[in-house]
């Protein structure tokens, strides 16, 4: 019989928003979509996201991670990526590097989405300690996966709506380099010729990526998480990375594409769901000739 391939396995830590589909509502689905087990560790617990929703009800979970981890680590389990997001406070810093100690081996690839900020502003709650905190977590990242505004705040330029010129990106890719991880992703980019979509700068090869689609304008919740959830899931499982960002790139503009034909909320979050059929088979169809 064919030998089959190792089903890669992802640890996710990031919030659990009960409705607006972000973080682990997206994560978890995504990432098993991919092909790439999901096991998670929650950051917080919240009735809704932050944006747009108010009176969300939100339970801190940072006393719970370090027993997740240390069982885990008890267990024995390997991890081929860990994908971090949106933390509840500072403080959860020094939780996750303690987590990398106890889950991360040599191979693991750490992914860092440092969800923050959007549209110019910081969620709910944060300011520039957190951008403090998302500096250092960048630096012990593989793979960090920022929206225009957080690419902004983590370089140290200033913040444009649009257009992003190609020099303003190369400032950002500068900025972010600095801080060392080995790819860059940066999400949310307008060209000025009506496209948005996302830039990659892999440093080791030099070599720049980008993924760019009509804009359909205004703000479609949830689409960093795909992206990044997508993204993560397709390097940790072997993806080259042309082919991981093209990838996840077709996941998010079908999502919005569906979101945008069934005019739901743009808070709800976007129909995810009925772009992932196609999302599997495209995936099937590059894992069958070989990532
Ligand atoms: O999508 C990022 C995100 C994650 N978690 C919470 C949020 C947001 C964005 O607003 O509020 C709780």
């Amino acid at each position: 019989m064919e030998s089959l391939e190792r089903v890669k396995r992802i640890a996710a830590v990031h919030d659990i928003s009960g409705f607006g589909k972000c973080s682990l509502t997206v994560a978890l689905p995504v990432v098993s979509a991919t092909g790439v087990e999901c096991s998670c560790i929650p950051t917080a617990l919240l009735s809704t996201h932050t944006g747009e929703f108010t009176g969300w009800t939100r339970r801190d979970l940072t006393d719970q991670m370090l027993p997740i981890a240390r069982h885990w680590h008890s267990l024995g389990i390997k991890f081929d990526g860990i994908y971090s997001g949106y933390l509840a406070s500072t403080a959860q810093e020094r939780v996750l590097e303690e987590v990398y100690d106890l889950i991360a081996g040599e191979d693991t690839l750490i992914v860092c989405d440092p969800a923050m900020a959007d549209n110019g502003s910081y969620y709910a709650g944060f300011g520039h300690d957190m951008r403090d905190t998302f500096r250092r977590l960048c630096a012990r990242a593989d793979v960090i996966t920022p929206n225009i505004t957080e690419a902004a705040l983590l370089s140290g330029e200033e913040y444009r709506p649009a257009p992003h010129s190609g020099e303003y990106i190369e400032r950002i890719f500068e900025g972010l380099s600095a801080l060392g991880p080995r790819i860059i992703a940066v999400t949310g980019v307008h060209t000025g010729a009506g496209e948005i979509g996302t830039v990659v700068l892999e440093r080791e090869s030099a070599r720049r990526y980008s993924a760019m689609r009509p804009e359909l304008g205004g703000v479609f919740y949830g689409t960093g998480d795909i992206f990044a959830s997508a993204f993560a899931a397709l390097l940790t499982r072997g993806a080259p990375v042309g082919t991981a960002l093209e990838l996840a790139s077709s996941l998010v503009a079908d999502s919005i594409e569906y979101t945008y034909r069934q005019g739901t909320p743009r808070r709800d979050g976007v129909a995810f769901e009925l772009a992932l059929p196609d999302y599997v088979r495209r995936v099937a169809e590059t894992f069958r000739h070989g990532g």
